[in-house]
């Protein structure tokens, strides 16, 4: 009977585990997609509301690595413990076609600046702004 129950609780914590399921609070962030591509984020003014969980999708649609830097936004932001590792140094590193996705409730309004960190891609145009209201 005790080893029943133990196995419940187990089953319980497993189904607690599984990534991506109630992270951050409010259950369905609402998901922003942004495509980093050579040289431009699309869009490139991001709008959120502070004390709203949102997805930022990011996707990486060329070849060659891109970044999404913006260290202002994150430290404005609660950032989702299992997507903690996904933001260093202020900015979301993407390799050629990859997609990264980070679970954030920003948390004080203001306007942020967005540009990409690889040499001359900013002034080729990656650039971008984030208004927090
Ligand atoms: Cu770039």
């Amino acid at each position: 009977m005790s080893r029943r129950i133990a196995a419940v609780a187990l089953s319980c914590a497993l189904s607690l585990a599984i990534p991506g399921a109630g992270v951050a609070q409010g259950a369905n962030p609402q998901v922003i997609n942004v495509e980093l591509s050579s040289f431009a984020f699309s869009p490139s003014t991001l709008t959120f509301q502070h004390g709203r969980s949102y997805r930022l999708h990011l996707v990486n649609t060329s070849g060659g690595g891109h970044d999404f830097t913006a260290p202002e936004f994150f430290a404005a932001s609660q950032i989702a413990p299992a997507d903690r590792a996904r933001v260093a140094d202020g900015k979301v590193r993407l390799a050629g076609k990859q997609s990264v996705d980070v679970t954030l409730t920003p948390e004080r309004a203001g306007t942020y600046a967005l540009h990409c960190s690889h040499f001359l891609h900013a002034g080729m145009g990656m650039k971008g702004a984030i208004t927090v209201e």
